[in-house]
C-alpha cells in the first residue's frame, strides 16, 4: 500500500513537472482570444492600468473585463483600475466624456465624427502630459469593439506604441443564424449539440453563453437568430420567450440582439386563430399581440427571420398571397418596436411545377431551372416590401455549393434592402472534417460585379445600399455548437472569424484575415504564419476541384449531403437529383443556362448575361454551371473538357496531399494537441477527396463512355461500390 502511494506521488510530481509553466491546454475553447504571454520585446508601453472615464455601464464593464483578462494573459499581470492616468494607462472614454486635459481632444472629436455609433478610435495620446493609450468611441459598444481591436493588435505582435486604429462597420446588421432546434439538435451542425440549452434555460445559464458573446463581440457581430429557420410554433410560446429573454439579457452588454425564426402557421398551430392568411385581420392582430408580448420581455428584441413557402414550410402562398403580403404583415407587428423582418428568398418552384418538369415537359429554350425560381418569385416584388423588411438572399441561386456565381437577385432588387446569407457551417464542403477556409468564397461573392444600370457595383455595395440607399445586412449560418472547440475543428473556427470580419468590413482581404486569425489562434511567428495562411488560401479551391470542378454543383449524397452521389436520379422532385444538375450523357455535360437553355443568364444585368451566355467568355470555374458542352470541347488549357475534368479532380486530391505535407512540417511550431487534431482531419480529408474523385470519375466515365486519359489512375473501386455506400448516421441531417 505504501509502495503504491509512493508511486502515485512520484507519478504526480512527474506529471506536474511536465506541464510547462503557464501552459494552458490548447483545446480550442478560447478561440482567437487566447491572450498568450507577449515576448519581452513587445512589452514596452503596454498599459498596466486602466481609467474608465464617465459613468459606467454593463458594456463598459464588459470592455474593462476583457481588457483585464487580455492583459492578464499577455503580461501576466493584474490590470489596476486607476482614478488618474499614469504613464501608459489605457483610457476608455466616450466622445462626450473626453477628459479636458487630453492634449489632442479636438482631433479625437473630429475623428469620432466619422465613426458612427459602433465605430472606435484607438491611439496613443497625452493626458495631463502623460502618454496614454486612448480607446474612444461615440457609444459604449464602440468602446467594447475598440478594446477587442486593440487586444487583437497586441496578439498580432504589433508594438503597443504603434497601434493606431479608426474603424466603423460598413453594414449595420451583422447576424448569425443558428439552425438550432429546440431539442438541441442542429440542422447541418457538425460541432455537437446546440449551445443553447433550451431545457435548462432560463433558470440555468451556461457560462459558455458569455464566451459566445465575447467571441462575437470581438468580431463585431451584433445579432443572433437563436433557432432554426425550419421553426417550430412553440418557440413563440411564453416558456420559450422567457428562455430567449434570458439569453438576450446575457448578450445585451456585448451589443448582440436576439432574433427568432418564426413558423408562418404559428397562430393556427397554437389554435389561437382560424387561419394564417396574412390579410386576415384576426391573424395580423395575433402577430401584433405576440410582438407586444415579446417586447415586454425583450425590449430590444431584433425581430423575425422567416423561411416561408420553401421546402415544405408553410407561408402566405398557401392562402394565395405573396411573399410581400406575408413579410409586411409581420413587419407591421414589429414596426412599433423598431423590429425587423428578415424574409428569406430561398424558395423554389411549387411541387406542381416541379412535377411537371420531372415528367420531362421541358421544351427547348424553356428548360426548368431551380436556379431561376427565387428571382421569378421575388424580383417582381421589388419595392413592395415595408421599410423594416429585408430580403435575405443566399450567396448563390442553388444552395451553398462549393462554388456558385452570385445570386442574380443581388442585381435585381434595387428598391429593397437585401441581406447576404452565407453558410459558415460546411454542409456542402466536407462538414467539420475537411479543412476549407471560406474567406475567399465570401470575398468572391461580395466582390461580384452586378453591373446594375450598367455601372460597376459589387454585391457588397448593393447590400450596403450604396446605389439606392437601401441598407441591408449580412447573415451567416453558424458553425457553432457545444463541442469543446465550438466549431468542430480548429480550422472551422477561422470561418466564423472570417465571416465576422467581413461582416464588419467587406473590403477586408481574405488572405489578411486568414493571417490574422492564424496569428491569434497559433502564434504570430512568421515561420508558422506563412505556411498556415498558404494552406488556408488553397483549401477551398481544393474542395471545389475534388468535389465539383468547372462549375459542377449538387453532386452530393441525398439528405445528409455527405460524399459523392452524381448518379442519384430517383428522388421525388427532379431538381433534388444530381443528374438534373450535371446532365452528363454520351454527348456532354453541364447545365445550359444560356438563351437556348433555361436562360437563367437573363436574370443578370445585360453585360453580365452576355459574358455568361457564351462558353468562350464564361470563366472556366463556372463553365458547366452555365453551359452544357460536348466532352471534346476545347478548353483554354488546350485539353478537352473530359481531360480537364479529370485533371481538376486529380488536382484537388493532390492539393490536399500538399496541404497535409505542409502541415507535417509545422509539427515543431504547433502544440501537440492541435497538431494531431488537424493532422488526423487532413488525413481523413485526403481519403474523402480520393473517394469524391474516384466515385465521380467512375460515374462520369460511364456516362461519357470515354477512357481515362493516359497515365491517369483508375478509380480504386468499381462504380457499384460507390453507389452502394450508405450513411444513415451522418451528422447534421435536418
Ligand atoms: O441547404 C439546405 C439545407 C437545409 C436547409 C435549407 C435552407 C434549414 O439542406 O437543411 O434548411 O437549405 O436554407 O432553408
Amino acid at each position: 500500500m505504501r509502495g503504491l502511494l509512493r508511486w502515485l506521488r512520484a507519478a504526480l510530481v512527474l506529471a506536474v513537472a511536465c506541464i510547462p509553466m503557464g501552459a494552458v491546454a490548447e483545446d480550442g475553447y478560447q478561440l482567437w482570444l487566447r491572450y498568450r504571454p507577449l515576448p519581452d520585446a513587445q512589452r514596452a508601453h503596454v498599459p498596466d492600468s486602466i481609467l474608465a472615464v464617465g459613468v459606467t455601464s454593463p458594456t463598459v464593464e464588459a470592455a474593462r473585463a476583457e481588457l483585464r483578462r487580455g492583459l492578464q494573459g499577455l503580461l501576466g499581470r493584474e490590470l489596476a483600475l486607476v482614478p488618474q492616468a499614469r504613464a501608459n494607462t489605457l483610457v476608455l472614454a466616450r466622445g462626450a466624456d473626453l477628459p479636458a486635459a487630453l492634449d489632442d481632444a479636438p482631433a479625437v472629436r473630429a475623428a469620432l465624427r466619422q465613426l458612427g455609433n459602433e465605430g472606435y478610435l484607438v491611439r496613443r495620446a497625452r493626458l495631463n502630459g502623460v502618454p496614454v493609450t486612448l480607446v474612444a468611441a461615440n457609444a459604449d459598444i464602440g468602446l467594447l469593439y475598440g478594446s477587442f481591436a486593440w487586444l487583437r493588435q497586441l496578439q498580432l505582435g504589433t508594438p503597443a506604441e504603434g497601434i493606431a486604429l479608426a474603424s466603423r462597420p460598413t453594414l449595420p446588421l451583422r447576424v448569425l443564424n443558428h439552425w438550432d432546434n429546440l431539442d438541441r439538435s442542429v440542422e447541418r451542425g457538425y460541432a455537437g449539440e446546440s449551445i443553447w440549452n433550451w431545457w435548462e434555460l432560463p433558470g440555468i445559464l451556461d457560462p459558455r453563453y458569455l464566451d459566445y458573446a465575447r467571441a462575437n463581440a470581438s468580431l463585431g457581430i451584433n445579432g443572433t437568430v437563436l433557432n432554426n429557420v425550419n421553426a417550430k410554433a412553440e418557440v413563440l410560446g411564453a416558456p420559450f420567450i422567457a428562455k430567449a429573454a434570458a439569453v438576450a439579457g446575457l448578450l445585451r452588454p456585448y451589443g448582440i440582439k436576439v432574433y427568432l425564426s418564426v413558423r408562418w402557421s404559428t397562430p393556427l398551430e397554437l389554435k389561437e386563430t382560424r387561419s394564417a392568411d396574412p390579410l386576415d385581420p384576426e391573424v395580423a392582430a395575433w402577430w401584433k399581440r405576440k410582438a407586444d408580448e415579446i417586447y415586454r420581455s425583450i425590449p430590444d428584441f431584433g425581430g423575425f427571420l422567416v423561411k416561408a413557402n420553401s421546402e415544405g414550410q408553410p407561408g402566405p402562398q398557401d392562402y394565395g398571397r405573396n411573399h410581400a403580403d406575408g413579410a409586411n404583415m409581420l413587419a407591421r407587428a414589429l414596426a412599433p418596436h423598431q423590429g425587423i423582418v428578415m424574409w428569406r428568398a430561398f424558395v423554389y418552384a411549387s411541387p406542381e411545377e416541379a412535377r411537371a418538369a420531372s415528367k420531362g415537359k421541358d421544351a427547348p429554350g424553356a428548360i426548368h431551372d431551380r436556379a431561376t425560381e427565387a428571382y421569378a418569385q421575388f424580383q417582381p416584388l421589388d419595392g413592395k416590401f415595408d421599410k423594416n423588411v429585408l430580403v435575405q438572399v443566399k450567396n448563390g441561386a442553388i444552395d451553398f455549393q462549393p462554388r456558385e456565381p452570385a445570386h442574380p437577385l443581388f442585381g435585381a432588387m434595387p428598391r429593397t434592402p437585401l441581406m447576404m446569407e452565407f453558410q459558415i457551417t460546411k454542409e456542402y464542403l466536407g462538414f467539420a472534417t475537411h479543412l476549407a477556409y471560406l474567406g475567399p468564397m465570401f470575398q468572391e461573392t461580395l466582390g461580384f460585379d452586378t453591373r446594375i444600370g450598367g455601372r460597376s457595383l459589387s454585391v457588397a455595395q448593393v447590400v450596403r445600399g450604396e446605389q439606392a440607399g437601401r441598407v441591408g445586412g449580412i447573415a451567416g449560418v453558424a458553425n457553432i455548437g457545444s463541442s469543446r472547440n465550438w466549431s468542430g475543428s480548429t480550422f472551422d473556427q477561422a470561418n466564423w472569424y472570417a465571416f465576422g470580419r467581413l461582416a464588419w468590413d467587406q473590403g477586408l482581404d481574405s488572405r489578411a484575415i486568414a493571417r490574422e486569425w492564424a496569428a491569434q489562434t497559433f502564434s504570430p511567428d512568421r515561420r508558422l504564419l506563412d505556411p498556415v495562411t498558404d494552406i488556408m488560401m488553397r483549401s477551398r479551391e481544393a474542395v471545389v476541384d475534388y468535389m465539383t470542378p468547372l462549375g459542377l454543383h449538387h453532386l452530393m449524397g441525398t439528405g445528409h449531403h455527405h460524399g459523392p452521389a452524381p448518379w442519384v436520379d430517383n428522388l421525388e422532385r427532379a431538381d433534388w437529383n444530381p443528374v438534373y444538375y450535371h446532365r452528363a450523357g454520351r454527348d456532354g455535360i453541364g447545365f445550359d443556362r444560356g438563351p437556348r437553355g433555361s436562360n437563367a443568364v437573363a436574370q443578370y444585368a445585360p453585360e453580365v448575361a452576355r459574358r455568361f451566355a457564351s462558353p468562350a467568355t464564361t470563366p472556366p470555374s463556372l463553365l458547366l454551371w452555365f453551359h452544357r458542352l460536348p466532352w471534346d470541347h476545347r478548353m483554354a488549357s488546350g485539353r478537352t473538357l473530359w481531360e480537364e475534368l479529370v485533371a481538376r479532380y486529380d488536382h484537388g486530391v493532390a492539393e490536399v496531399a500538399a496541404m497535409q505535407a505542409e502541415w507535417q512540417r509545422l509539427r515543431p511550431l504547433v502544440d501537440a494537441e492541435r497538431f494531431e487534431e488537424v493532422a488526423q482531419r487532413l488525413a481523413q480529408q485526403h481519403r474523402e477527396a480520393q473517394w469524391w474523385r474516384d466515385a465521380c470519375l467512375a460515374y462520369f466515365q460511364q456516362a461519357s463512355g470515354l477512357p481515362l486519359p493516359a497515365g491517369v489512375r483508375p478509380p480504386a473501386q468499381p462504380l457499384e461500390h460507390y453507389r452502394s455506400l450508405s450513411f444513415p448516421y451522418a451528422p447534421g441531417h435536418g
